[in-house]
This record gives structure tokens, C-alpha cells and sequence, in this order.
């Protein structure tokens, strides 16, 4: 009879242990997705709920193969957007309890809405599936994607014939391309390497295979000493253009109250980043010192006339002196707009 007790008042305690920590995960859980929309900015410090804090005996957080005690959004943890998180609670009762996590991060700068106006039109070959875009003088450098259609190709900003075409070999899907001296880099998108061309000739001078830290190559710019390159998450990677298959520096991009992911066609202009957002009728203006989106360039209204709602979306940032010229995969039209 004694055992019996025993044995149940031991089952009680254990369901009674196994309920708390549900409890509490609970807790943590709705205190999480609160969290989640509204965002922290960096130095804030996790306001978990104080039934989490009294159950436990220590609580770290990892970031993947990283792990913190240091309950505060450090900038050596976290980065800007999203930051997928395991919390672990190791309780007064010796158990590790955890839980994943988003946690957002935001800018504390507000990003400014930029203004514009279209001040000139120009021709562009609807048949281009645009992935890099950039001009020098008048002479426009684009790298057209689509496997069996891949190429680089340069041509007169007025006209849509190209003055040299140098097609990709059938396995390659082209991406962003920029003009570093003398030569153009050019991305692919899963091939995990870039080529390296003569800016006057096209010809093909040199490849390089991608840091491992790269799935995916989409977008290109040079800031006058490093490349910035995008691969279609919340990062873009500064790289030596002598060393291109070592990345030096990363940011993750936000604005004060969202994070963007999928960066595509870049320019970098009068020290800021200039970014595409894949299907999204907007360019970003970024901060290279710590991916803070600073401005939004809002251009629904072009995009409206060039985009049928499938793969032709906004895509192709130049700049032709102080004026902005964008353009868009299969687009029939480059405009160029006066940015305020
Ligand atoms: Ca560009």
C-alpha cells in the first residue's frame, strides 16, 4: 500500500513537473510571437515573462553553432531581419527544456520614402531576362539570365542592339554583373562560380568558385574597393575582387520595421547600397556600414505597366550621372527617373 503511494505520489509529481514545463514553454512561446511583430532593435534587452525566469536555473540562446547566456539583442549574435533562435531553459529541476524562435531585429533609423520623377525613356530588348545591369558613359553592361539564353552583353543606352554578345555556355544561368577597372564580373545563379570578362571585348579572361558560405548568386555591385554581392537571403557579402572567393564582411538588411530577404540587382551609389527586392515593386537604399535601410523607393507605378505578374519584375538599378535608371526582366522599357 505504502508503495503504491509512493509510486503515485512520485507519477503525480512528475505530471505535475511535465505540465509546468509545458506551461512555461507556453509562456515563452506566446511571449516570442508578441515579440515577433514588434521587433527589438539592437542593446534591447529580452523582457521574458517571470514565470520562465523563476523556473529557471540558466537560459542561453543559440544562434546555430553559437551560443549565448547574454539575454540583450548583441550585434555579436544577432544580425538585422530575422534571426531563427533556440531557447534553452535549464531548469532548478536539472532538465533542459527548449524552444525555437524567430526573433526580429530592426532598424532604429526610420527609412525615408524617396521621391522621384521619370525624366527620360529608352528602349530595352523585352526579349532580356535582366540579372545585372550597370552603366558606364552610355554604353549599358547587362547580364541576361534563363538557361540556353545566358549572356553578357553591352549596347548604347538609346538602342537595344548590342554592340558585343557573348552567350553563356548551356549549363550556366547568368545573375548580377558589375564593373570593376578594366573588367566585368558576372555571377551565375546555382553554379556556385563567377567569370571574370574584359570590359572592352567580353572576352573571357578567368572563373572563380564562390566562398561556401554562398548557396546562390543573384545580385552585383562594386563599392570602388569591394564587391557586394547578394544570394537571394537578408545578407550581402563584401569581397575582394583580387580574393573573390573569400567573403570579408557581412550585413543583413532591415528597415525600422521590416526585414527584407530575396535582395537582387544591386548598384552602389554615393556611398549607399541600392537594392532590388525579387517580386517586390521596390528598390531599398542601404546603409553598407550595417544593412539599416535608410530610404524606400516606391515604383508601383511603372511597375504596374511593365509587369504581368509573373517572372517580368522589377530588376536592373544604374546610375547615368546623378539620375537613377531602372529596368526589368523581359521589360520593354529603361527609365530614367530624378531620385529627391
Ligand atoms: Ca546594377
Amino acid at each position: 500500500m505504502k508503495k503504491i503511494f509512493l509510486a503515485s505520489a512520485f507519477a503525480l509529481l512528475v505530471l505535475a513537473s511535465c505540465n509546468k514545463d509545458k506551461d512555461v514553454l507556453n509562456s515563452l512561446n506566446d511571449y516570442n510571437l508578441s515579440a515577433q511583430n514588434k521587433g527589438y532593435n539592437f542593446g534591447d534587452k529580452l523582457q521574458l515573462p517571470q514565470d520562465v525566469l523563476d523556473y529557471a536555473e540558466a537560459i542561453t540562446i543559440s544562434f546555430g553553432d553559437k551560443e549565448s547566456s547574454n539575454l540583450t539583442i548583441d550585434p555579436n549574435f544577432f544580425t538585422l531581419g530575422e534571426n531563427d533562435v533556440t531557447f534553452n531553459i535549464k531548469t532548478k529541476g536539472g532538465e533542459v527544456l527548449q524552444q525555437d524562435a524567430t526573433i526580429n531585429v530592426f532598424a532604429k533609423r526610420k527609412a525615408r520614402s524617396i521621391a522621384y520623377e521619370v525624366v527620360n525613356q529608352y528602349p530595352h530588348d523585352p526579349k532580356n531576362f535582366v540579372q545585372g545591369f550597370q552603366l558606364e558613359g552610355n554604353t549599358v553592361y547587362e547580364s541576361d539570365g534563363q538557361k540556353g539564353q545566358s549572356r553578357i552583353i553591352k549596347y548604347n543606352l538609346g538602342s537595344t542592339q548590342p554592340i558585343i554578345s557573348v552567350p553563356q555556355a548551356e549549363e550556366y544561368f547568368s545573375e548580377g554583373s558589375t564593373i570593376v577597372g578594366d573588367k566585368v564580373y558576372q555571377l551565375t545563379w546555382q553554379n556556385k562560380k563567377g567569370f571574370i570578362y574584359d570590359k572592352n571585348s567580353l572576352k573571357l579572361l578567368s572563373e572563380f568558385p564562390y566562398d561556401n558560405m554562398i548557396g546562390e548568386g543573384w545580385g552585383l555591385t562594386y563599392d570602388g574597393k569591394e564587391l557586394i554581392l547578394s544570394d537571394g537571403t537578408k545578407n550581402l557579402y563584401f569581397i575582394n575582387p583580387e580574393n573573390p572567393s573569400k567573403i570579408l564582411r557581412t550585413i543583413a538588411v532591415a528597415s525600422n520595421k521590416e526585414g527584407y530577404d530575396q535582395l537582387n540587382e544591386l548598384e552602389y551609389h554615393n556611398g549607399s547600397i541600392y537594392a532590388n527586392v525579387w517580386h517586390k515593386p521596390i528598390i531599398l537604399q542601404i546603409d553598407p556600414a550595417n544593412g539599416e535601410v535608410i530610404g524606400i523607393l516606391d515604383l508601383t507605378n511603372i511597375v504596374k505597366q511593365n509587369s504581368s505578374g509573373g517572372e517580368d519584375v522589377l530588376n536592373g538599378i544604374a546610375f547615368k550621372g546623378e539620375n537613377m535608371i531602372i529596368t526589368g526582366k523581359n521589360w520593354s522599357r529603361i527609365y530614367e527617373l530624378s531620385i529627391k
